[in-house]
């Protein structure tokens, strides 16, 4: 009598440990391998991971504006010395509302400014060094810029992040302990003095300070003060949030996977923490062309979500230098930038350098519109959505909410057909997975019927949060979207056909 009752009690424990480790794993941005998964595991693992809040939360700005200003707009440089004169720093007319008012109007959702970029001048009177605004006839001493464009992005409702550059060629104690205690204090001026920090964006150059030492930065003590003074700020590129995407053109990868392996994840160091994320910046060559195929993930000990910012100046350097105004990227430019990064699941980080008055220049501003104009004719009429003929339950793929999906569970190939009364014209195609399920699809192509067979429009991998294809122009009352492979059961949040009217 009692042994089945104690066997039940323990089958419902174990189901109980099983789908409570279920449920966690499903929350987790980092899962890891163990010895004894089949590539059939490994598969649905990487399925299985998403992103942390913040990590959403950045993913769907889409949109985000880098501000390279300080001491190099008044030396015309690139790259500064460290031992530039503070009095050079002296912007006659800055207004941190006008490079927010054009940005926002182009359609920006955050900005980051270069709070200190390599030289060390800081951009706001920071109690760590005589290095700064402070030192500068700017406001008699009495500026912050930092002040100025955190107050004008909060007003605009716009999210605000800095740009602390770990590389100081200014700090007599660059290249000793004493540094990690003075960017500690210098992160923990700009966390604590100016509301919300959404990002904190940490450079890769290390190169030598004054004394011709390099430093050891002390990164994970750094990561645990943001973590614990503004936890929802992303920690970007040196940081476990968000990696680089591995060039400074603005197009990302045809293939871009969210989910890479890591080599750095250390389950002895996680294990019995309840933690749904990982604290470290994940490690492993993530410059390479293929960073998540099924071929990589099959080698990894962990895989991570470790989603790609694609950042790139409208201009060719990244501060701003007079002699650049006729170089500001063409409309064409800024449109295939946006495909090839927001529309290959990235995040777009676009530099817009203010000037030496202070002021977003009118050839960059004069850009940043035209371009989100022509941004906003492309995508203007969703004809998918207005297809007379679409599956049932579609409705989610057309309600402008990527938490909302349509799964496709009726196993591969997943077919979705859409067909209207009249023949439409259409070459833009928009696609998005609910990546809070995870990134799933690796294959898909769209398709057309032309009369008496099915023609392929376009192919493609990975979609991710976004995925954006231009094709030829076609004309036809019948398409299909056909998913051909993926990882676990696609979610997708949006389907999405256009009519680019420039395009052939
Ligand atoms: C690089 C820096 O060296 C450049 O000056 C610029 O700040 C770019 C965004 O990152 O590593």
């Amino acid at each position: 009598m009692t042994k089945p009752n104690s066997l039940m009690a323990f089958a419902r424990f174990f189901s109980f440990l099983l789908i409570s480790q279920l449920a966690t794993a499903q929350d987790r941005n980092y899962v890891f391998i163990d010895s004894t998964d089949t590539e059939a595991d490994i598969v649905r693992k990487a399925a299985q991971v998403v992103p942390s809040p913040r990590q959403l939360r950045w993913q769907q700005l889409e949109l985000t504006a880098f501000f390279h200003f300080g001491i190099n707009t008044f030396t015309n440089r690139e790259w500064g010395t460290g031992k530039e004169d503070p009095q050079l720093f002296n912007p006659s007319d800055l207004d941190a509302r006008q490079w927010i008012s054009v940005v926002k109007k182009a359609g920006i959702r955050q900005v980051i400014l270069t709070a200190k970029h390599h030289d060390g001048f800081c951009l706001w009177p920071t109690k760590t060094t005589r290095h700064s605004v402070a030192s500068s006839p700017w406001k008699n001493g009495q500026g912050d810029v930092v002040r100025e464009v955190a107050e004008a992005s909060r007003e605009a409702g716009i999210g605000f992040g800095v740009y602390l550059s770990p590389w100081d060629m200014n700090s007599p104690v660059y290249g000793s302990e004493a540094y990690n205690d003075l960017f500690v204090a210098q992160l923990t001026e700009l966390l604590t003095q100016y509301g919300r920090i959404d990002e904190v964006w940490f450079d890769g150059a290390n190169g030598e300070g004054p004394n011709g030492k390099k430093q050891e930065y002390d990164f994970n003590r750094w990561y645990a003060l943001i973590r614990k003074l503004q936890p929802t700020a992303t920690i970007a590129i040196m940081g476990p949030d968000v990696r680089w995407v591995g060039t400074e053109s603005g197009h990302g990868r045809e293939t871009e996977w969210s989910v890479v392996p890591a080599d750095n994840l250390d389950p002895a160091a996680i294990a019995g923490n309840s933690q749904q994320e990982i604290d470290r910046k994940p490690t492993g060559d993530m410059q390479q062309q293929d960073l998540g195929s099924r071929g990589k993930i099959k080698k990894a000990k962990a895989l991570v979500w470790y989603p790609a910012e694609t950042d790139v100046s409208i201009r060719p350097g990244w501060f701003y230098h007079a002699a650049e105004d006729s170089r500001v990227k063409s409309n064409q430019e800024l449109t295939d930038i946006y495909f090839n990064s927001v529309g290959r699941n990235g995040v777009l980080l676009l530099n817009i350098p203010p000037d030496k008055r202070g002021r977003i220049h009118e050839a960059d501003e004069k850009a940043m519109l035209a371009w989100k104009a022509t941004l906003d004719g492309i995508f203007a009429r969703n004809l998918a959505a207005a297809a007379t003929g679409k599956p049932k339950n579609s409705k989610a793929l057309f309600d402008d909410n990527d938490a909302s999906h349509l799964a496709l569970d009726k196993g591969l190939p997943a077919t979705l057909e859409l067909s209207w009364k009249t023949p439409q014209t259409l070459n833009v195609l928009a696609l998005q997975e609910n990546i809070r399920k995870g990134q799933r699809v690796e294959a898909f192509r769209l398709e057309y019927w032309n009369g008496s067979g099915w023609e392929t429009a376009t192919t493609g991998t990975t979609i991710g949060y976004k995925r954006l294809l231009r094709f030829k122009t076609i004309t036809a009352s019948r398409i299909r979207l056909v998913i051909t492979e993926a990882r676990d059961t696609p979610y997708l949040a949006s389907f999405g056909l256009y009519h680019d009217s420039r395009q052939p």
